[in-house]
């Protein structure tokens, strides 16, 4: 395993969370370092988009945190947070995909309005909560809850999930919409409740509300 990683972004980012929830559940030592999106001059800036989260190895850095969590997988053999068998493996992938491709980004043009405090208008807030609407019903189909989303096991998807859950159900709550995600996936909120209680998830979200409480002064 290399020596030291370094996971450069924010602990407000559901993707850099996503990754650190991964280096928990892997036991794979780490240190954290404050990156701001599209901050320094590429190549030294780390990552070729300006987005976070990258890693940064001894041997050079890792952008999109899919990738990056394949890569940790890769360096701890026998730690996997993955099914044991191929089609368990494709189904756990299957779903991050989903969430990432179709829900997160669904909910993306009410972030600003949620967490910044900028204007929207109507038109793109009810477009916005439509496209959260219909990203459910796939998932809804998919995630098995039984009681993780791949099974009887914690996997990536569950990490993955809740990073994106909670970032989606959190805009939507300032919008006065809190119940439209438990609308769509009714057995969110027992799996909600149990993954708090996951000690990298805990950790994850103690980390998360304390930058929030810091950067509003
Ligand atoms: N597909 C990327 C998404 C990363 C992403 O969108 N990160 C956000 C912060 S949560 C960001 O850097 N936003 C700045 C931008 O989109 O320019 C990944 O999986 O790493």
């Amino acid at each position: 395993m290399p020596a030291t990683l370094i996971l450069h972004g924010s602990p407000l980012s559901n993707f850099y969370n996503k990754i650190k929830i991964a280096l928990l559940e892997l036991d794979i030592p780490f240190e954290e370092r404050a990156h701001r999106p599209h901050s320094g001059q590429w190549p030294q800036s780390g990552s070729p988009t300006g987005k976070i989260p990258f890693l940064e190895t001894p041997d050079g850095c890792v952008f999109e945190s899919q990738t990056i969590l394949e890569y940790l997988e890769d360096i701890r053999p026998g730690a996997s947070r993955y099914p044991a068998d191929a089609l368990g493996r494709a189904h756990c992938r299957e779903l991050i995909a989903y969430l990432e491709l179709y829900l997160e980004t669904a909910a993306r043009p009410l972030y600003g309005a949620a967490y910044w405090g900028r204007e929207i208008d109507d038109a793109t807030r009810k477009a916005a909560c439509d496209a959260v609407t219909a990203a459910l019903i796939p998932l809804a189909r998919r995630a098995r809850f039984a009681p993780w989303l791949c099974g009887a096991d914690y996997t990536h998807a569950d990490g993955a999930a809740w990073v994106h859950v909670q970032t989606v159900v959190g805009a939507l709550k300032v919008l006065g919409l809190p119940a439209l995600v438990h609308e769509g996936l009714p057995q969110l909120g027992p799996w909600l409740e149990m993954a708090a209680e996951r000690p990298s998830i805990r950790r994850v979200d103690g980390d998360r509300r304390e930058a929030a409480r810091k950067l509003r002064g």
